[in-house]
């Protein structure tokens, strides 16, 4: 047990100071006192850390090539239990620990849903007791940092590690692996007659390592997060390191050399849901694969586990199709190192793999071209090829027609489909919530269902309830504490039990109290940083999460603009209209220009209603700059309400809306993604459901039968705010409105905002009513709270762990495919 007493830890913390900066606490900066306050923490931790290594049980190793981990501090304090101690020590000696924490750089390694899922994922892995690790990339560049300019988007580079050096990660200079990329394949056949494969003239790149730790809460089990940055190698990696030699002969390709290796960690791609297709990307996905792959043998033959004896031993995990190169990197490992036979290895590696869908949108797909896979990556190629020539055959002998053979394989008009690669490969494929996976047996991975259904789970998402609720809302999580004891802190199960403060008017009265406070803080965060003054009193009506036509945030502020002109219409009747702040936060893909316009377009409307005396503060709108993991924690725990409106079908789970539930916000919603579980667990009334059903919506999409221009010229208030976008009516909105009229009216609308926004503002001025009814509204967050206990991802971990890692695959009923 790591113990902590604040007197060793003063003299410590004072000592360390020293050690590494050569001066006294009073000179430190807040980065300066963070970095000691790191290494302090590193070096209490680092037995636990060391012992954690050593493997009794399955491992599990999860690939993906995003992290969006957020700051660690306050989170590592948390689960060691040391903050208090901690709190107090640095008080003593002048020290704020609020402001350390804000001194930390927030590691942006990741877009959004699925890197800080992975997060969630490698918190609740640790703290369940799993030895469980996460691969990645250490990106130089994290996702970038947002600016307004003139009300649109501009991109910043993200240097988060300005000082060249992360606090909490340590470097592994002699866990270096090389990886191998173009070249060419040679096959001998030796003097015994076994085939010997070579990799020759490959460009070698060296894959440095880099350690954090990621620690359970209150366990002692702390599992690694290996990420790697790309390098020209610097050590002997035996014959390869030749290249460097031989190739780099004058100073100018020396520096082409360089650059070739170092610019594959060099930034993370700022793509959400899209896939762009680049060569660098491709480079990206096969570096942090064949180099923790390679190191999953290294430690297997380390520990003399025998391949044989892989799927009792590990589980690899591919979060979604970006590290799908496992599987071939496996094979080639089983095959042209350990001089496997194809069966074997196959049968190996296919009890090894699982996979995650994470989108069923198509633009998310990854497709890539066989001819560069080809060229990048020869053996890889190779290998694919193979399993796809094995699988297609094993279809055609099944008697299948040539359309279905097409749909289903893994190679088809030039293309390699990667998600069919994993399906075909993997023991388990899961979607992310139950919809989702509906969706992916029934419609869009049909055909695999119908061959191959044991493969086929749900695996509802969850969040980390210790960063999400504890560590972001400790008022919060005292007062449930406080109310029903700590149990629910190991199992949130037991949240349930705050349902018996349901007619507690002391209960809901502080529940209120503690939203307050959290709304004024908010409040002064964006007076400070926004220059805009908003009302705690007001409701705080949010949606955070990217920027995408599917997401609909045009809908919220075509909404608001509805809203301004009803106030501007009736101004003498003095509106009794429920006074609301509309608060975005929102990143756009850079080349995503329609996303940009509905930036632009909100940061306009902004401008617009809140510089108006009529609106009589009625009304505010807020973009707050930015947004990422630090802003959502200070965000989520102040909202009233949490806007889910994707179309339905589109978003395959959201996580945004589990923090903002578990934090008492109502919600606002579609049936889509785990908006269902939500509601399966609240009912109904206790949230504020509209819009398309799925069924409606894969209807649209089949048969047709919808007009955006038909709605437009029948619905007077709808061909109002739409006209407004052309019109003038919104100063400084200029061509970008024309983009986004022409993709509602001209392009008919793909993402049915006007169908829904009627049933939309309905719901909306539901929410105003209810808002009056202080008791109801803070009885609706209180059921909602309780309820929330199976969103954490210490759930969906367990779940993972049962039905899918340590379950592992049955030989009988894999690959009866091939
Ligand atoms: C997201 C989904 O859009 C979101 O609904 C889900 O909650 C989240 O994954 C976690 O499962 N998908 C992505 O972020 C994504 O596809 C590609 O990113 C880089």
């Amino acid at each position: 047990m790591i113990t902590i007493n604040k007197k060793r830890f003063k003299e410590y913390f004072r000592r360390k100071m020293n050690n590494l900066y050569a001066q006294t606490l009073e000179e430190a900066s807040n980065e300066e006192l963070f970095n000691v306050l790191c290494y302090v923490i590193k070096d209490m931790i680092s037995r636990d850390w060391e012992g954690s290594r050593i493997y009794e049980e399955k491992a599990v190793f999860y690939f993906s090539i995003e992290f969006l981990l957020g700051r660690q501090l306050k989170s590592n304090l948390l689960n060691l239990g040391f903050e208090d101690t901690i709190r107090q020590g640095l008080n003593e000696l002048g020290i704020n620990l609020d402001e350390i924490v804000e001194a930390e750089p927030d590691p942006a390694l990741g877009n959004g849903g699925l890197g800080r899922l992975a997060a969630c994922f490698l918190d609740s892995m640790a703290s369940v007791g799993i030895s469980g690790h996460g691969y990645g990339i250490r990106y130089k560049y994290g996702l970038f940092e947002q600016k307004f300019v003139n009300n649109s988007q501009v991109e910043v580079p993200d240097n988060w590690l300005i000082n060249s050096s992360y606090s909490w990660e340590t470097v592994r200079p002699n866990r270096a692996v090389l990886v191998k990329y173009e070249g060419k394949i040679d096959m001998e056949e030796d003097d015994e007659g076994n085939l010997r494969v070579t990799h020759k003239n490959y460009i070698p790149v060296m894959a440095m390592p880099y350690d954090i730790p990621i620690i359970g809460y209150e366990n002692e089990c702390i599992n690694t997060l290996r990420i790697w940055k790309s390098e020209i190698p610097t050590r002997d990696f035996g014959r390869s390191s030749l290249y460097a030699k031989n190739q780099a002969a004058s100073y100018e390709d020396a520096l082409k050399y360089k650059y070739y290796a170092e610019e594959i960690s060099q930034t993370l791609y700022p793509n959400d849901s899209n896939y762009a297709g680049k060569l660098l990307r491709l480079k990206q996905e096969y570096f942090f694969v064949s180099a923790g792959i390679q190191d999953i043998f290294r430690k297997c033959r380390r520990y003399k586990i025998k391949p044989q004896e892989l799927p009792n031993k590990i589980a690899i995990h591919i979060n979604d199709t970006h590290p799908a190169l496992c599987i071939p990197e496996m094979m080639r490992i089983l095959l042209d190192e350990e001089g496997l036979s194809w069966d074997e290895a196959w049968n190996i590696t296919t009890r090894v793999i699982s996979y995650t869908n994470h989108t069923i949108l198509c633009e998310a797909l990854e497709r890539w071209s066989e001819g560069i896979m080809k060229k990048l990556l020869p053996r890889m190629y190779m290998i694919i090829e193979e399993i796809n020539r094995r699988y297609v055959n094993a279809l055609r002998k099944k008697g299948y027609g040539e359309d279905k053979v097409k749909r289903m394989a893994i190679m088809y008009d030039g293309e390699i489909r990667m998600a069919n690669l994993c399906i075909v490969s993997s023991y388990s494929v899961n979607g992310v919530a139950a919809l989702h996976t509906k969706l992916l047996k029934e419609e869009v991975l049909k055909d695999f269902y119908e061959e191959e259904p044991y493969k086929f789970n749900n695996k509802t998402n969850g969040i980390s309830h210790r960063r999400w609720l504890m560590s972001s809302n400790p008022e919060l999580a005292n007062l449930i504490t406080e109310l029903i004891g700590n149990k629910w802190i190991k199992d949130t199960a037991h949240l349930k039990e705050l349902e018996k403060f349901v007619d507690d008017e002391n209960v809901l009265n502080r529940l209120e109290e503690i939203k307050f406070n959290n709304k004024v803080k908010l409040a002064n965060y964006i007076k400070e940083n926004n220059n805009i003054s908003i009302d705690p009193n007001s409701i705080f009506d949010v949606q955070v999460k990217r920027l995408h036509a599917y997401k609909r945030q045009l809908m919220n502020i075509l909404h608001v603009l509805a809203l301004y002109h009803e106030i501007l219409d009736n101004m003498d009747l003095e509106l009794d209209i429920q006074p609301r702040t509309f608060i975005f936060g929102a990143k756009a893909a850079p080349g995503y220009y329609l996303a940009k316009c509905i930036i632009k377009l909100i940061n306009c409307v902004a401008d617009l209603v809140n510089n108006d005396p009529r609106v009589k503060d009625k009304i505010k709108v807020v973009f707050i700059e930015n947004y990422g993991v630090s802003l959502a924690e200070k965000i989520i725990p102040a909202a009233n309400v949490s806007e889910q409106i994707s179309t339905t079908t589109k978003e395959a789970s959201g996580t945004s809306n589990m923090k903002f539930m578990m934090n008492g916000a109502l919600t606002l919603a579609t049936l889509d993604g785990a908006n269902v579980e939500i509601c399966q667990q609240v009912g109904k009334d206790n949230m504020f459901l509209f819009g398309l059903s799925a069924k409606q919506v894969l209807d649209y999409d089949k048969y047709g039968g919808y007009s955006s221009k038909d709605l437009y010229h029948s619905n007077k208030w709808l061909r109002r705010v739409v006209d407004d976008l052309v019109n003038g009516f919104i100063p400084g909105l200029g061509k970008e409105g024309r983009e986004i009229y022409d993709a509602l009216i001209t392009y008919n609308d793909e993402y049915f905002v006007l169908r829904d926004i009627d049933e939309y503002a309905e719901a909306q001025q539901r929410i105003s009513n209810l808002y009056k009814d202080k008791i109801k509204w803070n009885k609706m967050s209180l059921i909602n709270i309780a309820n929330s206990g199976i969103f954490s991802s210490d759930r969906t971990i367990n779940e993972y762990i049962e039905d899918i890692w340590f379950k592992g695959c049955d030989e009988d009923v894999q690959n009866n495919i091939i």
